[in-house]
Order: structure tokens, then C-alpha cells, then sequence
């Protein structure tokens, strides 16, 4: 009898999975040091801020952004815009580390030729959630969206095409990537609010990279 590593764990799971149709959760895909040294870069540029929704709230989550567009909220609306507002600069490229992670987590889920045009960088300190919602102001929804999962872990959830019915919870940890599309694409999503961390990591937060094709 042979036994190899991943049968003297349980808890292992498959290099690529469909958790819903059209939803590919790729495990442990990336290793996220190299990538914090590139966010350190876009947040002294762009530091991350709580924006201002359209009904007037702050979001719990501060957001900052790189690429040709980044993703704001303001009491007008959503919007992708060219520029920072804080600082009225262009936001920074979207490092070629990034989108060669991007590119190639999208063909490996069977999406050819992603080519995002931003990034939006999104910070979960403990307590801090994501509701429900959908991801509709981009132009192109034949066009995959790639999520990067940095940090503590986090527990991500599918709604159907309804904003309140449940249908899948998944635990989201460092290094995982997500590629959303075709009829996943529109589906309702939200973060659960982050716990703790018992294990005290390296991390007291969660990073989420959501690589877009937006124009
Ligand atoms: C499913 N962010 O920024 S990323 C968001 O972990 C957002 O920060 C979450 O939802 C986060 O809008 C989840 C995964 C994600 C991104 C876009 C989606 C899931 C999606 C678009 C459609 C369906
Ligand atoms: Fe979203």
C-alpha cells in the first residue's frame, strides 16, 4: 500500500473546484507574500478608504484600487472611474505580477484572454462584513471576474438570484483565487463578518483582490 501526502489529510481539497455552476474556487493557488509588497506600493499612492454609499452610509469595508479604472461609491452612485478622488490622479497600473495572475487563474477555470482593466482592493479588518449584493456596473458580463483572497480567512456567500436566499457557504483562505462567470455572474454574494484569528498568522486582516473587465 502507497500512501501519498494528500491522503493523510482530510482536510485537502481539490487543485480546482466548481463550488456552484460557474464558479471555480482554485485552492491555495498563489502565494500572497510577493503580493503584499505590490499593495503596500498601490495603498501609499492610494490609501485605503471607507467610502460614502448612495444611501449614505460607510461601507465597513475601505477599498482602494489600480488599473486603467477603479471601482468607487459615492452618494451619486457607483462608478468606475480613471482617477483616484482623494487624490485626482490616475490610479496606479495594475502590476504585471497581478495580471499574469489574473490572466492565468482565469484560463485555468477555461476563460481565454482575461485581460482585466482594474483591480479593486478591498480590507476586512475582524468584524467587518460584506452583504449581499451584486457586481452589475461593469459593461461586458460575458467577461469572467478574479478574486484573490489574501490574509485571514474569511467565509464567502452565494445567495441565488435573490438577495436573501442562501444557498452556499464557503470558507475563502490565503492564496485561494475564485473565477466568476457566465451564469455565475450576476449571482448575490457577501462576506460574513471576519472572526478572530485563533491560529494568531502573520495577518490580523483580509485582502481581497477582484480583478475586472470593466470597460
Ligand atoms: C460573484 N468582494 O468587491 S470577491 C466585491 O471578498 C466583492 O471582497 C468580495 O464581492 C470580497 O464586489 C468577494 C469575489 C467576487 C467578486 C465579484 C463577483 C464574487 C463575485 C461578481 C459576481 C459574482
Ligand atoms: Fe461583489
Amino acid at each position: 500500500m502507497v500512501f501519498i501526502m494528500s491522503d493523510l489529510f482530510s482536510n485537502s481539497r481539490p487543485e480546482k473546484e466548481e463550488i456552484y455552476p460557474d464558479l471555480f474556487v482554485l485552492a491555495n493557488f498563489v502565494k500572497t507574500e510577493t503580493l503584499l509588497d505590490e499593495i503596500k506600493i498601490i495603498t501609499k499612492a492610494s490609501p485605503f478608504r471607507k467610502m460614502m454609499t448612495p444611501n449614505g452610509h460607510k461601507t465597513g469595508v475601505a477599498c482602494t484600487n489600480c488599473g486603467d479604472y477603479g471601482w468607487t461609491s459615492d452618494r451619486q452612485g457607483y462608478q468606475y472611474s480613471k482617477e483616484d478622488p482623494l487624490s485626482s490622479k490616475p490610479w496606479l497600473a495594475i502590476p504585471k505580477q497581478f495580471s499574469a495572475l489574473a490572466y492565468d487563474a482565469a484560463f485555468f477555470a477555461g476563460f481565454k484572454n482575461f485581460y482585466p482593466d482594474a483591480c479593486l482592493i478591498n480590507r476586512y479588518l475582524i468584524g467587518t462584513k460584506l452583504g449581499s449584493h451584486q457586481d452589475k456596473n461593469e459593461m461586458d458580463f460575458s467577461q469572467p471576474i478574479v478574486s484573490v483572497s489574501i490574509g485571514l480567512p474569511a467565509i464567502f456567500q452565494i445567495f441565488g438570484n435573490q438577495r436573501s436566499n442562501k444557498i452556499l457557504e464557503y470558507k475563502l483562505e490565503d492564496g485561494d483565487v475564485m473565477v466568476w462567470g457566465k451564469s455565475a455572474r450576476l449571482v448575490y454574494h457577501g462576506v460574513k463578518a471576519l472572526d478572530a484569528n485563533r491560529l494568531a498568522p502573520k495577518m490580523s486582516e483580509r485582502i481581497n483582490l477582484t480583478f475586472r473587465k470593466s470597460h
